[in-house]
């Protein structure tokens, strides 16, 4: 499949790695808006959040321990953002399940 997210959990396309287990791979965002911009991904390809299911769930679970734990570690004491953008609207760039783990500046909100 020609998906980037694949080729970087596979190791075809190297990336700057924060975590990596059996499940789940967080790496630094090539484009950051943020001091600290980490990708959280499963190895397995599922689309976007709307793909997921019970069947493919755990995974989800797992990404957000990886991201309670990467805050810690990078000492995001003040707070920070986790988000998933979906399809067109949600502009989701990257057709491969991530999570964005945004910190280091205070995030406004709406998004926009
Ligand atoms: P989104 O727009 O929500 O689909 O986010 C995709 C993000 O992925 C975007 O912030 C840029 C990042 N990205 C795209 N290609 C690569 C890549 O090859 N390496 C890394 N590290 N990040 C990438």
């Amino acid at each position: 499949m020609d998906c980037v997210f694949c080729k970087i959990a596979n190791g075809e396309i190297p990336s700057n790695k924060a975590y990596e287990d059996d499940k789940v791979l967080a790496f630094y965002d090539l484009d950051p808006q943020a001091p600290v911009h980490i990708l959280i991904i499963p190895k397995e390809h599922i689309q976007s959040v709307e793909e997921i299911t019970p069947q493919n769930s755990a995974v989800v679970a797992r990404i957000f321990e990886v991201a309670a734990k990467l805050a810690k570690e990078k000492n995001l004491t003040d707070g920070f953002r986790v988000v998933s953008n979906v399809g067109k609207d949600g502009g989701q760039s990257v057709p491969h399940l991530h999570f964005h783990l945004l910190g280091g500046r205070s995030m406004k909100w709406p998004p926009g």
